[in-house]
C-alpha cells in the first residue's frame, strides 16, 4: 500500500482541525442544578491547538506529515473580555510536560474557540522557569492588565538523588492590548512556596492587593495553607512582608488538604463574590473541586458568607484525564448582561465553561447553608429544608 500523498494527508489534517473549530456548542440536558449549566463539548481541547504548532508542513522536511512537537493537553486557563471577545490564556502542555501560554478567542465564549497565531512570548527574568502555568487575568483600576502565574524550578536544596522537589513561585506580566506582555519581577514574599496568586482588581488603602497561598513545601501545605492576603505598595517590585490567611483549610470539608483562589473576585452589591478550589484526600488520590465564598465590599479580606460543600465538582467524563478527579477554575467572566462564564479545566486535561448568572450566584452564595462541620449539623440543615417543604405541602 502507498502512502498518502502529503497534500492529501494535510488536507485531511485540516479538515479535521477546522471540523473541531467549528463544532457548535450547546447545553447539557443531563445536568440540571438550577445554579449553572454545564455544556456538551469542552470549549478548548488539546486538539484545538493550531497544526502549525505541532507539525513541520514543509513536504522537504517532513514528507510523511508525522507530528513534531505533540501537544498533551490545554487546560487551566485565565479569561477575560477585551473588545467585545473572550480571551482565555490556557496552559497548553507539551508532550515533553512543559507548559506556556496560548490566547484563544471566541465570539461568545461558548464554542468556536480558535487559537491565536502564536503563543504568548514570555519573556525570563535572571532566573529561567523550569515550568510556568495557570494564569489568572486581571483588569486593574491602575489601567494595566495583570497576569499572575506559577513559575517552578528545581529546589535548589534538594539532595542529588531528588529529582522532583520543585520551588513553586509567582511570575508576574503585564499587558494593555495582548499584544505586548511585560515581564515583571517575581513577587517576593516571605513564603517558601507560592502558587494561586491572584491581583484584587482595586486598590485597597492605595496599595495593590493580593490572594496568595503560601506552603511549606511543593506537594504538602505543612504548616501554611489557606487563600492568604497581602498587600503591597508596587507591582513592578511587588514585594510582601505580611500574609494573612483569610480563608483557612478544614478538617473534614472540601478543602482539607489546601485551598486556592481562582480567579479574581467579581464585584457584586452585596459583596466580593470568590470562586477557589478546595482539596482533600481520598484512597484514589486528591480530589479537587471547586467552590464559592463572599468577602465584604468594603474589606475584601473579610468572609461573610461561605456556603458549605462544592460549588462544581468533576462529572460524568470530566473525572477522568491526566490527573483525574480535578476541576480547576482561574478565569470567569461577568458580562454586562449579568450573564456569567465560568471557565473550569477537568482533569488537568481540557477546558469547560458553566454558564450561570450573577443574581443566581449571589443567591447561591448567600442562601446555602454553611458547612456545620459535624454529621448531626449536616442532618439538622437537611432536615430543615425537608421540614420546610412539607409544612409547604400541608398549607
Ligand atoms: O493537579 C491539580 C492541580 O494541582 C496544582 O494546584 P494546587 O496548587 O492547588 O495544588 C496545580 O499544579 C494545578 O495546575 C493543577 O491543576
Amino acid at each position: 500500500m502507498n502512502p498518502a500523498p502529503f497534500n492529501d494527508k494535510l488536507d485531511a489534517l485540516k479538515l479535521r482541525h477546522d471540523k473541531l473549530i467549528n463544532l457548535s456548542n450547546s447545553k447539557d440536558e443531563r445536568w440540571s442544578n438550577g445554579v449553572f449549566d454545564r455544556y456538551v463539548n469542552p470549549v478548548v481541547t488539546a486538539e484545538h491547538v493550531p497544526i502549525e504548532w505541532r507539525y513541520d508542513l514543509d513536504p522537504a522536511s517532513n514528507p510523511h506529515l508525522l507530528e513534531r512537537l505533540g501537544i498533551n493537553a490545554a487546560f487551566n486557563a485565565g479569561a477575560i473580555e477585551h473588545e467585545g471577545k473572550i480571551l482565555l490564556c490556557l496552559r497548553v502542555e507539551g508532550y515533553d510536560r512543559k507548559s506556556f501560554f496560548g490566547m484563544a478567542e471566541s465570539a461568545n465564549g461558548i464554542d468556536h474557540f480558535k487559537f491565536w497565531d502564536e503563543p504568548l512570548d514570555l519573556a525570563e527574568t535572571g532566573n529561567p522557569d523550569t515550568n510556568v502555568y495557570d494564569m489568572r487575568l486581571v483588569r486593574h483600576e491602575d489601567g494595566w492588565i495583570y497576569g499572575t502565574f506559577c513559575t517552578e524550578r528545581k529546589d535548589p536544596s534538594a539532595p542529588s538523588y531528588d529529582t522532583s522537589s520543585a520551588v513553586a513561585q509567582c511570575g508576574i506580566v503585564r499587558t494593555r492590548d495582548f499584544k505586548k506582555w511585560e515581564r515583571l519581577p517575581d513577587l517576593q514574599s516571605q513564603s517558601s512556596q507560592q502558587r494561586n496568586v491572584v491581583v484584587h482588581p482595586e486598590f485597597i488603602n492605595g496599595k495593590y492587593a493580593l490572594y496568595t497561598r503560601p506552603q511549606d513545601s511543593f506537594i504538602e501545605t505543612g504548616k501554611g495553607g489557606g487563600i492568604g492576603w497581602a498587600l503591597c505598595d508596587s507591582m513592578e517590585k511587588a514585594v510582601i512582608v505580611e500574609e494573612r490567611v483569610v480563608d483557612p483549610r478544614l478538617y473534614h470539608t472540601i478543602k482539607e488538604v489546601k485551598n486556592g483562589q481562582g480567579p479574581a473576585p467579581l464585584k457584586t452589591a452585596k459583596g466580593w463574590l470568590h470562586l477557589a478550589h478546595g482539596v482533600r484526600n481520598t484512597a484514589a488520590g486528591l480530589r479537587y473541586v471547586t467552590y464559592i465564598f463572599l468577602t465584604d465590599l468594603k474589606d475584601p479580606s473579610k468572609v461573610i458568607a461561605s456556603p458549605g460543600g462544592y460549588f462544581l465538582a468533576p462529572w460524568e467524563e470530566e473525572r477522568v484525564g491526566d490527573v483525574s478527579n480535578v476541576t480547576f477554575t482561574n478565569g470567569w467572566i461577568a458580562k454586562a448582561d449579568g450573564t456569567v462564564l465560568i471557565y473550569y479545566a477537568s482533569s488537568d486535561t481540557r477546558m469547560h465553561v458553566a454558564t450561570s448568572r450573577l443574581d443566581y450566584l449571589l443567591d447561591y452564595a448567600l442562601n446555602t447553608p454553611e458547612d456545620g462541620l459535624t454529621t448531626r449539623k449536616s442532618l439538622e440543615a437537611r432536615q430543615a429544608l425537608i421540614r420546610k417543604n412539607q409544612s409547604l405541602k400541608s398549607k
